[in-house]
């Protein structure tokens, strides 16, 4: 598929027409979306490689396991970056930096104060349902350069989701309200972020309702398996909703 330049508002990923159902890579509007959502991926992993550093020592027992996640998350780090070199554009830090800003604030005030649930529904739960998502939804839409690296990036991401999800179902009774608390306070920060991340997503042709109804599948999944009831998990969905 040639890599055209494109015309300002006339380029071929907005229209569809480049001759595959891929979006144009090489457009400017791809390129001006990706530099957002690139930055995004990469703070996003530098942020969960930090916070599994950071829950190691409320966890001193698991630290070397949380040592371990932490190393994958670097790992992708840097082949999202590379994601970014191969297509010739410069992530925008600053954004993807303040886009992560009120979960990371969040997990800060949680972590100073021992709150080891809270800490992990954020990093574990919200942040790789999240990113789960995601990637499921970029794969068939990325570039092949991209798509090989997603690929295995996803894969680590369930390990991650479920690390948390094992650790919350055996100390499940003790931290059941800690839970709900946090999902009221957290979950609705995801949703203004899929809202944020809408519109250049659409560009990199990722569709909002697919990212909202994966996301929603990977969370309640882990939810179940930690042990909420259906109700229990229908009563902290709708914490987004308000
Ligand atoms: C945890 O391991 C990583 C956290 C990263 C969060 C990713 C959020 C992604 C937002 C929408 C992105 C589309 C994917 C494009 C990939 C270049
Ligand atoms: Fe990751
Ligand atoms: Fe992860």
């Amino acid at each position: 598929m040639p890599i055209l330049e494109s015309d300002a508002g006339l380029d071929t990923a907005s229209l569809g027409v480049s001759g595959t159902n891929l979006p144009d890579f090489g457009s400017a509007s791809y390129k001006d979306a990706y530099s957002r959502i690139n930055a995004i991926v990469i703070e996003g992993e530098q942020e969960a490689h930090d916070n599994y550093i950071s829950l190691g020592t409320l966890l001193p027992d698991q630290a070397e396991e949380l040592d371990r996640l932490a190393r994958m998350e670097l790992k992708h780090m840097k082949g999202f970056t590379a994601c970014g070199k191969n297509l010739a554009v410069e992530a925008d830090m600053d954004f993807g930096r303040e886009f992560f800003s009120p979960l990371r604030n969040n997990f800060q005030s949680a972590l100073s104060e021992g709150k080891v649930v809270t800490c992990l529904l954020i990093q574990a739960l919200l942040i790789e349902a999240f990113a789960i998502a995601a990637y499921h939804i970029y794969i068939p839409v990325a570039d092949p350069f991209a798509r090989k690296i997603t690929e295995g990036v996803v894969k680590d991401e369930y390990t991650h989701l479920n690390y948390g999800q094992e650790w919350l179902k055996a100390n499940f009774e003790a931290s059941r309200a800690e839970l709900e608390q946090a999902n009221r306070a957290n979950l609705p920060l995801v949703r203004t972020m899929l809202d944020r991340v809408a519109s250049d997503a659409a560009v990199l042709q990722m569709d909002k309702e697919d990212l909202i109804e994966d996301f929603l599948i990977a969370y309640q999944e882990a939810l179940t398996h930690i042990g909420f009831s259906t109700r229990e998990i229908a009563r902290m969905a709708a914490a987004a909703l308000v």
